[in-house]
């Protein structure tokens, strides 16, 4: 198909007759005006994205449903977005997620994406729709599903059965977007078609496009080019509507300035960062998410993100904005189940400096609607000082300027001063400015705002509204910096200093006010010129990074002094807000004059009028109501049976095929890989029987479970031991029965399928053992047969609510010992740590009460903490869910983070525990005990998620149905 590009391009719900015939609904922008209420055109142009022909700068972050699978929380997660400046929510939508089985597919609870994009737009947030068909994200098999493993051909290609596998997905997830467009009356703007597709299949890209578009996607398309920009699907056949690239600036000492260079390939464009690290993923015994935190710093966003506004962005993505859990076996074998990123929003959902700084970025490119259309004037280190760097912006219509400062080398953490020349409209004049340690800044000069004009100032503008009698503008800048700020008045104004320590000065001649104050606590100053008021806010960017604002139809209302303010609404002179405390504090309200009471999280609360603005007390959480129960007497039972000789394994799969469409070619047969027998996560059990001749020695084995992975033997109940890789495993002596039936028996475990960058399908390698052969002389391997077992059910799920990443094979895994009710009043009393005294794997279960006060919010993690020298793995099962993967001589992980929603705040808990010992004196558990990250009173209101437990899944008469959802 014929693809045309025009200056700016439109697309158009309306026409649907060219969808019918699945043609591009693209036409050319100014032809195009009419729209409803309800729906609305996306279009753009080199500058910026418009939404019903306006101009947006979109401040987007990624979340990943699937990392959180309690859905009250998807609400609290896009709340904090919102209430932290974001506009737009980026998600990856995880194919295997929803798709345990070929044909089958899931959108019901946790999975229900309906209800997610309802609530992002409840939230006020636009959706950046990223369905894949591959999305890589450190995920299992990149979000493939895992019974593509077993087609056959290579992927992310033209090849057929791959080509009609994502288009099932695509027929499944494209009508639930569709439903939520923009131009439907939703909030999708954009969709993204595969992801860093560097393969250059240009006939499966324009499928994938054409496919879209024929399935009713009427918003741009663009694709995620990594590392760019670059030329990649930029034009030309297979590219989509939009281009757009990722940046991960991991070292900031490498920051990169090339982002125009996106302009030279696709001038329509503007420029795109789909993906603009926020953080990073932190592999098995890595440094841990404190220290990812503490790299990806407040600083180090103030560089980095400036950086790339000055460059001309004007659509930015965050990677993640909050990066949650990869509970279950979500994980690709690079990574564990944290998947905090080091983001804005934490894993335990919390905030601090870091969502702040991104806060005091998004407030301003909401309201200084000029800088969504800039060109460059200049770029580059200063004249007078090489060291630092100044690119500068100007809007052509409203010649307002922007000066974007940061250190050349942008590591450094040196403090500069330097010259700035100002040269503007009506100014022309060389001021100081400082740039202490890692520090950006964006100064802006000849704005226009409300009912004032900024001539210039040397600190930064948070934010400026103006509510009817009213304007507003904050303003900060760092602890001690010395600044002025400029207004241009026809006459004299009155200068009022409610509060704080500001210097002013009335130039005449010039009709300017310089107001310079060295920022120190939060100053308020009134000016009344003959023109509508202003009030001034002046403070360092932590006391600016403490405000909260909120549109409402009365007008925008900002607070300042609670930890987060969710919402805000005005009915009569009543201002309503929602939000959360982390103590008792005083909230100070910026609101319209005519608001005289407010209220909080619903309950009326007394307001003072102090300068002209409101303050409240507000309560904070009463930490005594807060207390975790100690986890003193648990239940153990060792559990692998499969190791016995006489263990009946007759249900199991026998293990008997020889061929494969695996990646990995086996090395003796039969094909002993779990995923072509349907069982695709977790550890799984061979049992390879034969009949004794007396002359075998040992068994060579070649387990595969990708990096990190491991696998144990046994002969005959024996153990022989664990390793990873190829490994020839000797007999003792005597253990072999002449002329009777032998048993090897194998636990392997698997880490995750691999990602799949480019189309040799890497996802498919081997998951098992790719070679098992009998030693000894005269002996041969095919006296030998396998059998495997893996998770009930294997494809066909017993347990649909938790789904296919929850379970493995392991003894108790397959007979409900990880679910609530399952009675466990048999199993020994331990206290831990406990040693087990053989290799091999043990169960422990415990139950707990919680009785945290509604309306708390309090972060609750789960932690192991034991001698890093035992060799032994935990799998760590919450109230039926796996929300811990723990290697005790690896980490780094020791605190699991549990979601309120599947973990019951008012009521009864259970955990499950299973050990794997790789090794006799390995086989134990450490301390374990309940810890708290915090409490907040809140207004958020977590719903428990419906799942099964062990009477509903296990108890007789019970008969489960195939996986049977939606299909
Ligand atoms: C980028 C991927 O697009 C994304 O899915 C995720 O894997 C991210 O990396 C890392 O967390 S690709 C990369 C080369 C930056």
């Amino acid at each position: 198909m014929q693809k045309k590009f025009w200056g700016s391009l439109v697309l158009v719900a309306g026409l649907l007759c060219a969808n019918l015939l699945g043609t591009p609904t693209s036409v050319k922008a100014d032809s195009v005006s009419k729209t409803t209420n309800k729906s609305a055109v996306v279009s753009f142009d080199h500058y910026s994205l418009k939404i019903n022909g306006e101009r947006k700068f979109i401040y987007s972050g990624e979340f990943e449903y699937w990392r959180l699978p309690s859905p009250s929380l998807w609400k609290d997660v896009l709340q904090k977005m919102k209430a932290n400046g974001f506009n737009a929510v980026t998600i990856y939508f995880n194919w295997g997620y929803h798709s345990p089985k070929k044909g089958v597919y899931d959108f019901s609870g946790i999975r229900d994406v309906n209800r997610l994009l309802d609530m992002a737009k409840e939230a006020g947030l636009y959706v950046i729709a990223r369905p894949g068909p591959y999305v890589n994200a450190e995920t299992d098999a990149g979000g493939f599903p895992n019974w593509l493993t077993k087609e056959e051909g290579k992927v992310r290609n033209s090849d057929p059965a791959y080509t009609a596998a994502y288009e099932e997905w695509l027929s499944h997830i494209d009508p639930i977007i569709k439903k939520h467009l923009i131009t439907k009356g939703g909030n999708v703007i954009l969709y993204q078609v595969e992801n860093e597709y560097g393969s250059g299949d240009a006939d499966y890209m324009q499928n994938i496009i054409d496919k879209v578009k024929a399935d009713g996607i009427d918003v741009p398309t663009f694709h995620n080019q990594q590392d760019g920009p670059g030329s990649q699907w930029a034009s030309g056949t297979g590219a989509p509507d939009m281009y757009a690239f990722d940046s991960y600036t991991k070292t900031l000492g490498n920051l990169k300035t090339n982002f125009g260079d996106a302009h030279k390939y696709a001038p329509n464009s503007p420029i795109f960062v789909a993906e603009l690290g926020n953080g990073w993923f932190d592999p098995w015994g890595g440094v841990g998410y404190d220290a990812m935190r503490q790299k990806f710093n407040a600083d180090y966003q103030n560089v980095v993100y400036k950086n790339i506004i000055g460059e001309g962005a004007t659509l930015l993505s965050y990677y993640m904005t909050y990066g949650g859990t990869s509970w279950g076996y979500l994980p690709f074998p690079g990574v564990y189940t944290s998947y905090d990123y080091g983001a804005a929003i934490s894993e335990n959902r919390t905030i601090d400096a870091k969502t702040a700084g991104q806060k005091r970025i998004a407030y301003m490119l909401d309201a200084v609607k000029p800088i969504y259309e800039t060109d460059s004037l200049s770029e580059g280190p200063m004249a007078d000082n090489a060291s630092i760097r100044l690119a500068k912006l100007q809007n052509p219509k409203t010649q307002t300027q922007f000066y974007i400062l940061r250190h050349e080398q942008a590591d450094s953490t040196n403090n500069d001063e330097v010259s700035l020349n100002i040269n503007s409209a009506d100014v022309n004049k060389t001021v100081p400015v400082t740039l202490n340690g890692q520090a950006g800044k964006i100064l802006i000069a000849n704005y226009k705002f409300g009912h004032q004009k900024l001539v210039y100032s040397t600190a930064e503008m948070m934010t400026n509204y103006s509510n009817r009698g009213k304007d507003v503008a904050v303003f900060y800048s760092q602890k001690g910096d010395k600044n002025e700020t400029v207004l241009k008045f026809d006459r004299k104004p009155q200068v009022n200093v409610r509060s704080g320590k500001v210097d002013y000065q009335w130039n005449e001649k010039e009709g300017y006010l310089t107001l310079s104050n060295q920022y120190q606590g939060l100053a308020q100053v009134d000016i009344r010129s003959g023109r509508q008021n202003l009030m001034l806010l002046l403070g360092t960017d932590d006391e600016a990074g403490q405000l909260w604002q909120q549109k409402t139809h009365a007008g925008t209302i900002l607070e300042s002094g609670s930890y987060l303010v969710r919402s805000a609404s005005v009915k009569g002179r009543t201002l309503a807000l929602t939000g959360d405390t982390d103590k008792r504090t005083t909230l100070k309200v910026y609101a319209p004059d005519f608001v005289k009471t407010v209220t909080w999280n619903g309950e009326r609360v007394r307001a003072r009028t102090v300068n002209g603005s409101l303050e409240v007390d507000l309560a904070g959480p009463d930490t005594r109501k807060v207390s975790l129960p100690k986890l003193t007497t648990w239940r153990y039972q060792e559990a692998s049976p499969e190791t016995e000789l006489n263990f009946d394994d007759s249900q199991w799969t026998i293990a008997d095929h020889t061929t494969t469409n695996s990646n990995t070619k086996p090395t003796t047969l039969p094909v002993l890989y779990s995923d072509d027998y349907g069982f695709h996560h977790g550890n799984v059990w061979f049992r390879g029987h034969f009949n004794g001749s007396g002359n075998e020695t040992g068994i060579k084995l070649y387990g595969s479970s990708g990096s990190h992975g491991a696998y144990s033997v046994w002969l005959n109940g024996k153990f022989l031991g664990s390793a990873d890789g190829r490994k020839t495993f000797t007999f003792p002596e005597d253990a072999v029965k002449k002329d009777q039936d032998n048993v090897v028996s194998v636990m392997v475990t698997n880490m995750g399928h691999e990602e799949n960058w480019g189309i040799t399908p890497t996802f498919k390698n081997a998951r098992g053992l790719r070679e098992a052969s009998l030693q000894g002389t005269d002996v041969s391997n095919e006296t030998i047969q396998w059998r495997i077992q893996g998770n009930q059910g294997g494809e066909d799920l017993k347990d649909t609510a938790r789904g296919a990443y929850n379970y493995g094979g392991l003894y108790g895994e397959r007979n409900g010992w990880t679910l609530p009710g399952y009675r466990d009043s048999a199993w020994r009393k331990v206290s831990l740590p406990n040693n087990q005294g053989e290799a091999g794997v043990g169960w422990y279960r415990n139950s707990f009460d919680l009785n945290i006060p509604k309306n708390y919010d309090v972060p609750i993690a789960l932690k192991i903490t034991d001698d890093p020298s035992y060799n032994y793995r935990a799998y760590i099962y919450v109230n039926g869910w796996l929300y811990g993967q723990y290697i005790n001589n690896l980490g780094p992980q020791h605190e699991f983070y549990l979601p309120s929603g599947l973990l019951n705040e008012h009521g009864k808990n259970n955990i499950s525990i299973a050990v794997w010992g790789l090794d006799d004196q390995g086989a134990r558990l450490g301390n374990v005990e309940l810890v708290q990250d915090g409490i907040y009173k809140s207004s958020l209101n977590v719903q428990q998620v419906k799942a099964p437990d062990y009477q509903d899944l296990f108890s007789k008469g019970h008969h489960h149905t195939k996986s049977g959802v939606h299909q």
